[in-house]
């Protein structure tokens, strides 16, 4: 069995920063634990308001807290987020994030992601990335 503490994790390079200032990730479970997903616990900061397109990656995400929005670009359509929202990517749909309050998310992401990922230009992760030594 693993057992990690997201307040230990997030004193480690478990937490990265997204250095466009949107988001920071804590990253609980990787690749490197061979669970065929990863799992993170994300806060994405107030007044944020972001595109993503995961084309490499299916993405679960849960809101615990906080209040926003998100928009599927193909149809735009806009989901209101509250806590006990969880929306699924499962098309790789490009979608924007907003947030109008600070948003606790639960991410869960298959492939799993490496550690050390941070949105390419497309607002996707690549495949390959560093992995969190620890
Ligand atoms: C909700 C979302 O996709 N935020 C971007 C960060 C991502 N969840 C991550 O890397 O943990």
């Amino acid at each position: 069995m693993i057992v990690r503490n997201l307040s230990e994790a997030e004193k480690t390079n478990r937490r990265i920063v997204s250095p466009d200032g949107n988001w920071e990730s804590t990253r609980l479970l990787l690749k490197d634990d061979e669970m065929g997903f990863s799992f993170h616990i994300t806060t994405i900061y107030e007044n944020a308001d972001f595109q993503m397109h995961y084309q490499n990656h299916l993405e679960s995400v849960y809101c615990m807290s906080g209040e926003g929005e998100v928009e599927t670009l193909a149809d735009g359509k806009k989901h209101p987020i509250t806590p006990g929202t969880l929306y699924i990517l499962d098309k790789h749909d490009k979608h924007v994030l907003r947030a109008t309050k600070e948003m606790k998310m639960a991410c869960v992401f298959n492939p799993p992601l490496n550690g050390k990922e941070v949105h390419n230009k497309e607002g996707a992760y690549e495949l390959s990335a560093e992995t969190i030594a620890e």
